[in-house]
């Protein structure tokens, strides 16, 4: 049945493909798997998956992310399951609101996807404590992730738990549901050798735990090469296309495909260019690939305290194809599309046979999928030298390919893609700040305060010789412990000695005699810190007092449950008048978890308290994503009508000399977070996202707990809207996905250029730019090169402006020949009006 009528109707109708390919889940059935693929509904399937993790948005959010993700070519969402934000206190359970699973899983599962469910336990993740629940750590003689009986039986009711609530809910494939795929653990194998035996026992365990729980569906292990049977391995990454099972009867799948990385406070911004993501995907079906996740796909937010680290910052951005505002990022979304597009026009050849891989010159593979009878033929031909472009024979053709790109060519002749050559539209999405009026009485003014005590405010305070690590004491019921003392200084003038002070981490304050004295903060690598401060000491009685914070709990490495954080000492005073130093440690002091203004839960802004705005976000009447510029503030938490944004700290700047690469990093080669980064110099983030769903449409109160001192009035709130769109087609560019049918149909005309307005009543307004020629820059600074037609602006504004889109042949027929032998683009950038502009970005497609 999947024969050529289904080819044609992806012909026709491009963003429909996949509809027609998945069946809705009205019964059941197992999946299963063997050396090729997942098997659903009894056949092999390539699947492409992107991870979206449901409390890292919203619950009015989620139905356009996941669209957006099926119209960007996605079969299935991944998601791991978060345990310490379901099970906050042991047996209290909490499915609510962002923490809604079920209801996450039911979207997806109307929207004609799958899930692939990640029950861990662990999850790492960048989450607070790798998802464990804090008390976990006070089960008396617990080992978390190794055989030990403690862990084992509570792994085991959470993991019955959740699978438990799916089957309830029928959402296991074998149910009619949507899950196809769960998995046990979490990149284990990479920390395995410091659990000793106890970790290949504790291994065996897991395995044998899930899979007794009977799901219907597989299991996988992701960097796990000792998973038992019948577990799968699956590899982790930025490039998988090594990677090989540990079975033949294994399916080789890739579960987290870095697509851009994390960002820590005090740290650059990593992005990754989409020509290398591309690059590694198509290089992974290549190779035998049949299921690859990109990790993330929308990255999202790290709300209240839940990001992990240390010192994750609260945008989980991750330069993912979706926005943490939930806009697509253009051209990375579309490019993708494209490639997925492609890569399903070779999905029928992939999974029916194995690939066949030849060497055509030194960095030149092509590989092949060639069933016996012919009928079905697919080949990649990728070029993975770094410098040159060359052209390649294949059965008896020439090919042109770029360095460190993959062509795709769906019936082992026509290239329909390029990974190196974008198709598709560019957006530039950007934040509009919302300037204040100068009679805006609401922006300016209207702050109440309250200020926070020095020291020991609280009746829960209580005193113990010695230091207290913090972890161990706070439970992680806030991000701050005092620990203060008072000492005796002997004489009769004040004397200026140094106190110092050594913590695990992660940020200290130390104030003597109620006035702050010195600070000092570790980062994401380095947690620890030392300080040492002149301090003035007064006859008689001085009081120390250190403010130690924790900023995210560590979520990676062997034991990282145990590293603790705070003041583990030693804390001395140093350079006495009597020529002495004292240690302070072993004293007695007096601590005191958490801020008074947290005892009182200031931060609903119910009482006039700590920093409040009640008219701060006075009309939010909108509809584009908003975000609060923390510009003028130092380092805190806030809240929006009593849900807590995160914590910001805009004055946590990246080391100007990180090796920042501005706004162009080259592709080729492979990737690491450390070789495209932006920010040097600047805040690791400045802009909070404040959901829409929590802004009412008046009356909205912003809350602050401010640590270092600021000025509020320089805040100001942004809304993140898409501006103009760009498209930039080549001559010779490889037939775009959209337009190839088969080789008997393609239309031979060439490359065409689509200009899209994103809804309905919008039209094209405007043509900022237009060149046909060698145009040089990119979207937004496009400028005229050597070559440019004299025609192209007046030719592209009489076929687009006042239309909702438009399109343009690609040819010298079109424009005139500017420089004959040249190879020529048409670069075009364009601006939409209408009604909510900014709702929804640009879609652009090239057909
Ligand atoms: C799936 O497997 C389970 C357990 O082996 C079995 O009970 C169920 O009937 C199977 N479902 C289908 C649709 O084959
Ligand atoms: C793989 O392709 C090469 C080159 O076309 C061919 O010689 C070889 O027989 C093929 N191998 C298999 C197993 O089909
Ligand atoms: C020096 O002074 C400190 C504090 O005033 C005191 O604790 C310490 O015992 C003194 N050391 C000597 C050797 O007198
Ligand atoms: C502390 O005092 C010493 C001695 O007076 C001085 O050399 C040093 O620079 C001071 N350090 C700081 C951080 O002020
Ligand atoms: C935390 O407390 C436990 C016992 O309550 C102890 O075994 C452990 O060493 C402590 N951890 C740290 C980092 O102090
Ligand atoms: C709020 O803003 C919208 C759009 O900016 C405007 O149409 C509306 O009149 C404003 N409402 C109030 C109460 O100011
Ligand atoms: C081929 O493309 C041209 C130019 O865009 C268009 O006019 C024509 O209808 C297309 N033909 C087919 C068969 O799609
Ligand atoms: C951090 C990490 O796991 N990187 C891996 C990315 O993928 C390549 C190829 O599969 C590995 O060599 C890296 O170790």
């Amino acid at each position: 049945m999947r024969g050529e009528n289904v080819t044609v109707i992806a012909v026709v109708f491009g963003l429909f493909l996949l509809l027609a390919l998945t069946t809705p889940f009205c019964s059941g059935a197992n999946v299963t798997y063997d050396h090729r693929a997942l098997i659903i509904d009894g056949k092999r399937r390539l699947l492409i998956s992107g991870s979206i993790h449901y409390m890292r948005s919203t619950p009015e959010m989620w139905p356009d992310l996941i669209q957006k993700s099926k119209d960007g070519g996605l079969d299935v969402i991944q998601t791991f399951f978060f345990w310490n934000l379901h099970e906050p206190v042991r047996g209290q359970y909490d499915f609510e609101g962002r923490k809604d699973l079920v209801k996450f899983m039911k979207l997806v599962a109307e929207a004609g996807l799958y899930v692939h469910l990640r029950i861990g336990p662990y999850a790492c993740a960048e989450w607070n404590y790798g998802g464990f629940p804090l008390w976990l750590h006070f089960i008396p003689g617990i080992v978390l992730r190794t055989d030990n009986e403690p862990f084992k039986a509570e792994m085991k009711r959470i993991t019955t738990k959740i699978v438990d609530m799916m089957k309830q809910e029928n959402l296991y494939a074998s149910q009619g549901g949507p899950i196809i795929l769960s998995q046990i653990e979490n990149e284990y194998g990479n920390v395995e050798s410091a659990y000793g035996d106890s970790a290949i026992s504790y291994i065996h365990w897991s395995a044998q735990m899930a899979t007794s729980l009977d799901t219907g569906v597989p299991w996988i292990m992701c960097q796990q090469t000792d998973a038992p049977d019948p577990i799968i391995n699956t590899c982790n990454g930025f490039y998988c296309d090594q990677f090989t099972p540990n079975s033949n009867n294994k399916p080789k799948m890739w579960t987290e495909n870095w697509t851009g990385w994390f960002s820590s406070f005090g740290d650059p911004v990593s992005y990754r260019p989409v020509e290398d993501i591309a690059f590694s995907v198509a290089r992974f079906y290549q190779l035998g690939g049949t299921f690859q996740n990109y990790y993330m796909y929308h990255g999202g937010t790290n709300f209240g305290r839940t990001s992990g680290g240390p010192f994750i910052t609260t945008s989980y951005d991750y330069d993912a194809p979706i926005d943490e505002y939930g806009l697509l990022r253009q051209p990375k979304w579309g490019h993708l599309k494209d490639v997925h597009n492609a890569i399903k026009l070779c999905e029928e050849a992939i999974v029916a046979t194995d690939p066949n891989t030849t060497s055509l010159g030194s960095n030149l593979e092509a590989t092949v999928y060639k069933t016996e009878s012919g009928r079905l033929c697919a080949a990649f031909l990728a070029n993975i030298g770094t410098e040159s472009d060359v052209s390649v024979n294949f059965n008896g053709n020439s090919y042109h390919l770029p360095a460190w790109s993959v062509s795709i060519l769906p019936d082992c002749k026509n290239v329909v893609l390029n990974t190196a050559k974008i198709n598709s539209v560019a957006t530039i999405s950007k934040f509009i700040h919302q300037t204040p009026k100068d009679d805006d009485d609401g922006f300016l003014s209207g702050w109440s305060w309250i200020e926070e005590p020095v020291g020991i405010s609280s009746k829960s305070a209580f005193t113990k010789l010695g230091l207290l690590e913090q972890i161990n004491t706070t439970a992680d019921q806030s991000d701050y412990m005092w620990y203060s003392l008072s000492t005796q200084t002997k004489g009769d003038e004040t004397q200026t000695v140094v106190l110092h002070v050594d913590s695990l981490g992660h940020t200290l304050h130390a104030f003597i005699n109620g006035e702050l004295a010195g600070s000092g903060k570790g980062s994401h690598d380095n947690p620890k810190l030392s300080i040492d401060v002149n301090i003035s000491l007064v006859a008689g009685k001085n009081n120390i007092d250190l403010l130690s914070l924790t900023v995210g709990l560590q979520n990676y490495g062997a034991y990282y449950d145990t590293v603790g954080a705070g003041v583990t000492g030693p804390v001395q005073l140093k350079g006495l008048q009597n020529g002495s130093n004292v240690d302070l440690s072993s004293q007695q002091w007096t601590y005191q978890i958490g801020l008074r203004g947290e005892e009182l839960d200031l931060f609903d802004g119910s009482s006039s308290l700590w920093i409040s705005q009640p008219n701060l976000l006075k009309n939010q009447s909108g509809s584009s994503p908003v975000a609060l510029d923390f510009t003028g503030m130092g380092k805190g938490e806030a809240w929006v009508n009593g849900q807590s944004i995160g914590r910001y700290w805009p004055t946590n700047t990246a080391s100007s000399s990180s090796g920042c690469t501005k706004d162009s990093c080259n592709y080729r080669g492979s990737y690491s977070p450390s070789k495209c980064q932006t920010n040097c110099g600047k805040p690791s983030q400045k802009l909070y996202h404040v959901p829409r769903s929590w802004l009412q449409a008046s009356d909205n109160v912003l809350v602050l707990f401010e640590e270092i001192g600021g000025d509020p009035t320089q805040l100001s709130f942004a809304t993140r809207e898409t501006g103009s769109i760009c498209s930039q087609i080549y001559e010779s560019h490889p037939i775009p996905v959209a337009m190839w049918t088969t080789t008997e149909t393609r239309n031979e005309t060439g490359p065409t250029l689509l200009l899209d307005c994103p809804l309905q009543n919008q039209v094209i307004s405007e043509i900022k730019y237009a060149s046909f020629g060698t145009p040089l820059g990119k979207c937004g600074s496009f400028s005229h090169g050597s070559c440019s037609s004299e025609k192209a602006l007046s030719i592209v504004q009489k076929a687009c402006v006042g239309l909702g889109s438009c399109s343009i042949e690609v040819s010298v027929n079109t424009f005139g020949d500017p420089c004959e032998g040249i190879t020529k683009s048409l670069a075009v950038e364009a601006f939409c009006t209408g009604p909510n502009l900014g709702k929804q970005p640009i879609i652009g497609e090239v057909k």
